[in-house]
């Protein structure tokens, strides 16, 4: 039936997926010589760093990006991120502010305030908030090497107050050898930027190797090695979540533009892979669109990868009615979905899961992915029913601080000394019980 067909369907983008783990397991042959699954060969690795430090991550970058690393060049100096920022076309870096701005004001907005409940006139409780002091972000390296996502990753981070913030680029041309990643980074003030990637990289920041302590948080979306990593990694730092490939759901009726639908899909597709989904109850919409993807798709630079994605992992879903489209997207979980129908804010309003909601023919997912404010590191592979994407407060902890009076213990005393005697805990009883009973100096007795 349809809904286990799409629930399956959005399954396939975990990280422990199959369909993910076809390249992974001819690259751990290779480098391990034996067959291991993508998540021996990162448990091994992340083992591996953690045991061995440095020498462990570089034999991992020789063995995956094939590149030898003098130790002194595994942290990208100041004055290179310096010569780069300056080298930079200014043009490049106006827009890098401009978006910024957007980026900034969306996340001071929703931090969370300091607030002060008062639960009864005798017991008061605070929550406090205060950002992380040391935050990594992995940025990928390949075909997914996007200054985007360092403004992504990096902005929120800032907004929240991070103290410092380390960026790993993996060491290529697209990476921390990349002037305008580097550039990107000087311009965003990022404390220290290291050449190396992949579930290395994770590791280093978790555990700490020479040269770079660890980290309190990983964030930054990467390779199925470097989603695995964070998962392993995950208790002795915090992530931002597990990230598969970009996903995009169109909901359409009859009103939509069938180019601007393509577009919107291919537009996903071009990612390494794209996952683009076209749900309609309007069938003729199905044969225009697919008509709209072969037309637009030709002149795309990266045509191959659009193709490749639209063909493995693309659908074209014609649902009953609108109803069924909705529950089709409900399935999904989208990472994207976009609304291009009459009433979009209707159809939003029925939709309980999606990383983001693109309302109107004049929203494009692009618009969200570069400059609207909202990160674009969202939750994918159905994970958007129990996650939300990044944002400022997940850099930051939540403290409660509380206050009671002497009368404020004394009338809640009876209930906990009643509970904690259930428990079998008599000390916590007792120590309620003798502060109840104690009627004169709260001070030591002298
Ligand atoms: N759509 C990607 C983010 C991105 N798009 C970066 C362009 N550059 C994942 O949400
Ligand atoms: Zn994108």
């Amino acid at each position: 039936n349809a809904s286990t067909q799409l629930a399956k369907l959005r399954d396939q983008f975990r990280p422990e997926s199959e369909v993910v783990s076809a390249q992974a397991k001819k690259l751990t042959q290779a480098v391990f010589g034996q067959h291991l699954t993508p998540v021996q060969a990162v448990e091994r690795i992340c083992n591996d760093v953690r045991s061995k430090g440095l020498p462990a991550v570089f034999q991992y970058t020789e063995s995956f990006d094939k590149v030898k690393l003098k130790p002194d060049a595994f942290r990208v100096k100041k004055e290179e991120m310096a010569a780069a920022h300056a080298a930079a076309a200014p043009e490049f870096l106006e827009v890098v502010r401009r978006i910024r701005y957007n980026i900034d004001s969306f996340q001071h907005g929703l931090l969370h305030q300091d607030a002060e409940l008062r639960v009864s006139g005798q017991h008061e409780v605070t929550l406090r908030y205060r950002p992380l002091n040391r935050v990594g972000v992995y940025c990928p390296g390949g075909a997914a090497a996007y200054p985007s996502t360092l403004l992504m990753t990096v902005c929120p981070a800032k907004a929240a107050g991070v103290n410092q913030i380390i960026v790993c680029l993996p060491p290529k041309d697209t990476g921390a050898y990349n002037k305008d990643m580097l550039a990107v980074c000087y311009e965003l003030e990022v404390d220290e930027v290291y050449r190396v990637g992949g579930a290395q990289a994770v590791a280093a920041m978790a555990y700490g190797v020479d040269g770079m302590k660890p980290v309190e948080m990983i964030v930054g979306p990467g390779s199925q090695f470097v989603a695995l990593a964070k998962k392993h990694v995950f208790g002795q730092v915090a992530i931002d979540c597990i990230a598969g490939p970009s996903e995009i759901v169109v909901a359409a009726d009859d009103s939509a533009h069938p180019h601007y639908v393509a577009l919107d899909l291919l537009a996903q597709a071009e990612h390494s892979p794209g996952v683009p989904i076209l749900v309609t109850w309007y069938e003729p919409l199905l044969d225009e669109v697919e008509a709209a993807l072969v037309k637009r798709m030709a002149k795309l630079s990266r045509a191959d990868l659009a193709k490749d994605s639209l063909e493995r992992y693309g659908a074209f879903v014609l649902a009953p009615d609108k109803q069924g489209a909705i529950d089709c997207v409900n399935t999904l979980a989208p990472e994207h979905l976009h609304i291009q129908t009459r009433d979009p804010d209707g159809f939003a309003e029925s939709v309980q899961s999606a990383g983001a909601i693109f309302l109107g023919p004049f929203t494009p997912v692009a618009l969200g992915d570069y400059a609207a404010g909202p990160s674009h590191v969202l939750p994918t592979g159905g994970t958007a029913r129990f996650s939300s994407g990044l944002t400022a407060n997940d850099f930051r902890k939540r403290t409660s601080i509380l206050r009671f009076t002497r009368n404020g213990l004394k009338d809640i005393a009876e209930d906990v000394i009643y509970i904690a005697k259930k428990e079998g805990l008599t000390a916590h009883a007792a120590s309620v019980e003798q502060r109840a009973n104690d009627n004169g100096p709260a001070a030591r007795p002298k």
